[in-house]
């Protein structure tokens, strides 16, 4: 049962439209997966998604497929994936940071440890508190007239009732002004939330915050660039309206910081950021012990990477901000036989072994960018 062979893909799936962040638009989305074999040939997959090559972070494809090659799998090679807390803490002690590669190798080694005991991967973590939970849809196509629509049919189709908007792109009193009519136009049928992704200055944000407030959004990510932890402070006191870190919120130590200085009063989880469920997990409490409100959060993952987070979010009691986990939803093509459940405004969190997922060789075949030969 141990560790035979570590084989990374990095993989370009079209979106159905154009994804406007503050720094990236996204028409193809990159995401990087693991197959992870044991010596019986059983097989593990994890996945870590990307947004924008470096622009977003600093983790990109290329770098975690060329760390985990070269750094990370000489760690796991003839290990015991059933001890996945012991194996990875072993790598920790070799690779510094590169949580989004480490994230990657410990999915994989957790689907195939969960497939080895025959349970669904929420089982290693305490069993499923949620069966679903609540789901956010990004509104982000660039165009207001758009975004109503698209919020419009959402809501008739009873897929999604909380809308998010990506405003750090452009003139910010504009965007502001963008988010005030898509609140017009739903009403009290939806909740709105905005992400900022650390593109204002704090002048900037207390303006705009103030004008978001009185218009009833419902929460602020990440308004202010990462190093800022004073100015996210400031804010936190200064507003009612919850302030969420999420590019400033990675690890148990930046959880931690955060719960100290009251840098923003709430969490947007996500497994990547964290370097892996585990890690995730830790975050979780901490923000828990700090009274700060979690949010599960994507990097908008395909159907493999969604159902990752959900058998850990599955696990986590109380998500204040429910969870975005609409990857899936935005891609044209999907890399599993099976798809992921939504209905009734929530996601449902798929069944195991493992996490639930059949892979669709032919697919990840497909959209590889270089393809080495499964057996
Ligand atoms: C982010 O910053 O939250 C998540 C949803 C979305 O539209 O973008 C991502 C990244
Ligand atoms: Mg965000």
């Amino acid at each position: 049962m141990n560790i035979h062979s570590v084989d990374v893909y990095i993989l370009d799936l079209p979106t159905i439209r154009p994804h406007q962040l503050a720094m990236h638009t996204i028409v193809e989305q990159t995401i990087v997966i693991a197959c992870i074999t044991d010596e019986e040939g059983r097989e593990g997959w994890g996945e870590v998604a990307t947004i924008g090559g470096a622009s977003y972070g600093e983790s990109t494809p290329e770098a975690i497929k060329v760390n985990v090659d070269t750094y990370i799998t000489p760690h796991l090679l003839g290990e015991n994936p059933v001890h996945f807390d012991k194996v990875m803490h072993d790598v920790s002690l070799h690779v510094r940071g590169n949580h989004f590669a480490k994230a990657l190798v410990e999915t994989a080694v957790i689907d195939l440890a969960a497939k080895i005991k025959n349970v669904p991967a929420y089982e290693l973590f305490g069993g499923q508190i949620h069966s679903s939970l609540p789901v956010a849809w990004t509104l982000a196509s660039g165009d207001t007239g758009k975004d109503i629509e698209e919020a419009q049919e959402m809501l008739h189709q009873r897929r999604h009732n909380i809308f998010k908007l990506k405003i750090g792109k452009g003139d910010p009193y504009q965007n502001v002004q963008h988010v005030l009519e898509i609140q017009k136009a739903v009403g009290d049928q939806a909740r709105l939330t905005v992400d900022v992704n650390q593109a204002w200055d704090e002048y900037t944000a207390n303006d705009c915050i103030a004008v978001l407030e009185d218009g009833g959004v419902s929460m602020i990510e990440q308004p202010l660039p990462t190093w800022d932890q004073e100015g996210m402070s400031r804010l936190t006191s200064r507003f009612k309206v919850p302030i969420m870190a999420d590019e400033a919120a990675n690890t148990v130590q930046d959880a931690f910081q955060i719960a100290k200085y009251r840098a923003g009063n709430s969490i947007a989880l996500k497994v990547c950021k964290a370097g892996g469920m585990t890690q995730t997990k830790k975050v979780a409490a901490i923000a828990e012990g700090a009274g700060l409100g979690l949010y599960g959060g994507t990097m908008i993952e395909s159907t493999l990477g969604t159902a990752i987070c959900a058998h850990l979010y599955a696990t986590i009691p109380g998500f204040t901000f429910g969870t975005e986990l609409f990857g899936p939803l935005l891609f044209k093509d999907k890399i599993t036989t099976n798809p992921i459940k939504y209905e009734n405004f929530e996601i449902v969190i798929p069944d195991g072994p493992g996490f639930g997922m059949e892979i669709d060789k032919e697919k990840v075949k497909h959209y590889a960018r270089a393809w080495k030969v499964m057996t």
